[in-house]
This record gives C-alpha cells, sequence and structure tokens, in this order.
C-alpha cells in the first residue's frame, strides 16, 4: 500500500478548522486534524511545503516509522507548528490503518477499558448566579461533570465567559481583542462561585475550574486551599507551566487536584511533572500532542506516576481530534476525564461523525478508524476567515497571560 496523495482541508464552518486528507493508492483515505487556534495558517504551511513532499509513496501502514522520520527528521524537534502537522499525519495514518482492518481505533490500541467516556461541559456566566443557571442546564442534559466559570466583579471581561453560552469562543476578532485581567479581585471571587455551587447542588456532581495560566505559584497554592471545602475534580493551569519546578510549590500547599497540559505539544513538556507526582491530570490531547503516537507515550509514563489522562477538548479541536480522543480515551488505562464543549450544528455537518453523547459519557461508536468524516463541498462553501485569541494586561496596563 502506498500514499497517493496528500491534501489540506481549510474550512470555517463557524471557526476555522485544518484536516489534512491521506489517500492511498488502494483507494482507502485517513483525515486528522491539524488546527492551531490563532496560528492556523503556519501548520498548513508546514505540512504542504515540508511534510507531504515526503509522504509520497510511503507506505501508510509503517505509523511508527513515518512518525520517528518526521519528528527527528526536522532536526529542529517539538514546538507547537511541527508537533501539530505531526498529529495531523498522525491521526490520519491511524483512521487509515483502523480502515483496512475493518476495526475501530480503540481496538487497535489494545480495545475498550470502559463503556463510555465521562465528559465534562462547560458552565459560564457573567455572573455567580448566571453560573448557577448554567449548571442546573448540564445537570438536566445528564453531565456527571461540569466546569464553572463566571465573571468578577470590576473585570469588564473573563476567560470562559461569553454570550453565546453553549459555544463558547475566544478568538473572537481579525486582531487580538485586548482583555484586562486582576488576580486579586479574582482571588476574592472565585472561592464564592464555588461556595454557592455546593450550597445549591451539594456534592453529587463533579465541579472543574480552569484558571487559564493567570496566578502565580504562590498565588495557586492560595486558590488551592481556598477551594479545598469544594472538593474540585481539578483546578486546572492553575500557573503557566515552562516552570515544570513550579508546581512543586502549589503542591506542597494544597490537596485540591491539579491538571495541565492543554498547550503542551511533547512528552518533554509535562516530563518533570509527571515523575515527580506533582500534578494528577495530564490534559495533552490528539492534535497539539504529536497525534495518536505520541500520546500514548505520554499517557503510558503518567500511569507509571498514578497520573490520569484529561484531554483538552475545546471547540478549536475539530470533530477529527474529538473523535480520535475518545477511541484513545475508551482504551487508555489511565483515564480521567474528557473535556468536551460541544460544536456548533453547521461544524457537525461539515464533520459527520459516530460519536454520541449519553447521559453524561460521550461513545467513540464503532465504524472503522476513528469514525469521523469530512464533507468536502459543504466544507468549500465555509473560506478561511482570520481569528485570533485575545490578549491581556493588567489595569495598569502591564502584558500578562491570557
Ligand atoms: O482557551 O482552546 O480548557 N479549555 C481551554 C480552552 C482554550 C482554547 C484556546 O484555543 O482553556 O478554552
Ligand atoms: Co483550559
Amino acid at each position: 500500500m502506498k500514499i497517493v496523495n496528500c491534501k489540506v482541508i481549510v474550512t470555517c464552518p463557524g471557526r476555522n478548522f485544518v484536516t489534512v486528507k491521506i489517500e492511498t493508492d488502494e483507494g482507502v483515505y485517513g483525515i486528522g486534524d491539524a488546527t492551531l487556534n490563532g496560528r492556523e495558517l503556519s501548520v498548513v504551511s508546514y505540512l504542504e511545503d515540508h511534510l507531504f513532499p515526503c509522504l509520497i509513496g510511503r507506505d501508510p501502514q509503517q505509523i511508527e516509522d513515518i512518525w520517528q522520520y518526521l519528528y527527528r527528521g526536522a532536526y529542529w524537534r517539538r514546538g507547537p507548528v511541527t508537533m501539530t502537522a505531526i498529529a495531523g499525519i498522525d491521526t490520519a495514518l491511524w483512521d487509515i490503518k483502523g480502515k483496512v482492518a475493518g476495526l475501530p481505533l480503540y481496538e487497535l490500541l489494545g480495545g475498550r477499558s470502559r463503556d463510555g467516556v465521562m465528559v465534562y461541559g462547560h458552565a459560564n456566566g457573567l455572573d455567580i448566579e448566571e453560573t448557577v443557571d448554567e449548571v442546573a442546564k448540564y445537570i438536566d442534559l445528564g453531565y456527571k461533570a461540569i466546569r464553572a466559570q463566571s465573571g468578577v466583579p470590576g473585570i469588564p471581561s473573563t476567560y470562559g465567559v461569553a454570550k453565546e453560552k453553549m459555544y463558547y469562543e475566544p478568538a473572537d476578532a481579525e486582531l487580538p481583542t485586548e482583555n484586562v485581567w486582576s488576580t486579586e479581585k479574582y482571588m476574592n471571587h472565585v472561592p464564592r462561585l464555588f461556595d454557592k455551587l455546593r450550597e445549591k447542588f451539594g456534592f453529587e456532581h463533579h465541579l472543574l475550574h480552569d484558571a487559564h495560566h493567570r496566578l502565580t505559584p504562590i498565588q495557586a497554592a492560595r486558590v488551592g486551599k481556598d477551594l479545598e471545602p469544594y472538593r474540585l475534580f481539578w483546578l486546572e493551569d492553575a500557573v503557566p507551566a515552562e516552570n515544570q519546578e513550579s508546581f512543586r510549590l502549589i503542591r506542597q500547599h494544597t490537596t485540591t487536584p491539579l491538571a495541565v497540559g492543554e498547550i503542551f505539544n511533547s512528552i518533554f513538556d509535562c516530563q518533570q511533572l509527571i515523575t515527580e507526582q506533582l500534578i494528577d491530570y495530564i490534559r495533552t490531547t490528539v492534535v497539539h500532542a504529536g497525534g495518536i503516537t505520541h500520546l500514548r507515550r505520554i499517557a503510558n509514563l503518567a500511569d507509571l506516576y498514578n497520573v490520569r489522562t484529561g484531554s483538552h477538548g475545546a471547540t478549536d479541536l475539530s470533530p477529527i481530534c474529538m473523535g480520535a480522543a475518545l477511541h484513545f480515551d475508551t482504551w487508555v488505562p489511565n483515564f480521567g476525564i474528557q473535556e468536551y464543549m460541544r460544536h456548533t450544528e453547521q461544524t457537525d455537518d461539515v464533520f459527520p461523525h459516530d460519536y454520541h453523547f449519553d447521559k453524561g459519557y460521550l461513545h467513540a461508536g464503532s465504524a472503522p478508524g476513528h469514525g469521523v468524516d469530512i464533507d468536502e463541498k459543504l466544507a468549500a462553501k465555509y473560506p478561511y476567515r482570520p481569528a485570533y485569541l485575545p490578549v491581556n494586561r493588567l489595569e495598569d496596563g502591564t502584558m500578562y497571560n491570557w
């Protein structure tokens, strides 16, 4: 079997998605997600200009060899653009292998470890009251786990809060929107949110929260401590994690479980976090961490240290990534939870898929491969639109983390 054609499909059914399609001489094809929010076209160029020419004529069934070839062969290793491009190809190759074998991807990985994949949805509101109402909606929809974010009094806009509640989309402008942030105001507010949620809903549901890289280690330690009475499932991205050591300090001060890794792209970004047991959940995902082949390596390392998976699943990851992630989650022994932000109807139409939601769980489906396809005709109706993620400044104008 030989690879005869590779292409990229860029489509914007409400938001931008980059898709790799690999075609073989036997008519079987595979697709993979290569979307890097706000930097989409860099990945397109990396694929078209540098990776595709190396793939023509290769045997698509040699997934490991191709992965090693692309990773080692670049000489300049790692980084989000490189690893997202490799992930798009890797996912497409696993899709092909599944279709050739006539087996769903989870069977190729080692088979089913669970009946369904527990997911968490996003409840967000401009104030605590609105967030409480949103959490109630998710409970009614059958979710077992819900992430709660709320606007902070005195801060005009906050991460995770949007008008389109069920379909939050932060990449909202042709140039980056400037947001304002105050860690002090946030820290005074966030315990009140969870106090209200536990008072209202009790302890039956898992509650999660994302600090989105906005705290220093000692601030994160304080937030973790303040939230302990509310028994969070996790506190996510407490600090920017370039410095893995900073989690030591947080860890020494709080029993609130910690999750990090949605922006990591390789095992080396989380090696110390995992081997020193500084975190409880690793959030790397298929599309940004080198595909199924590399994510499996990360999960296997994590398993040795009692760290469980909690893959990123925001709307900027396409349904292809979600499908592949769900097969991965169905197999991976140290599964924790899967993030699930629902895509819009337009997006779901462009990417017909086999996965479905039922009573708080997603089910990967049993179609061969990852079970997600792309309607290229429909995709062509939605041309690329430049869109950036916001940037953040402190109240005095200092650039900060978004
Ligand atoms: O802000 O994916 O946990 N989820 C998140 C996401 C990220 C976006 C950035 O592209 O933090 O909403
Ligand atoms: Co996050």
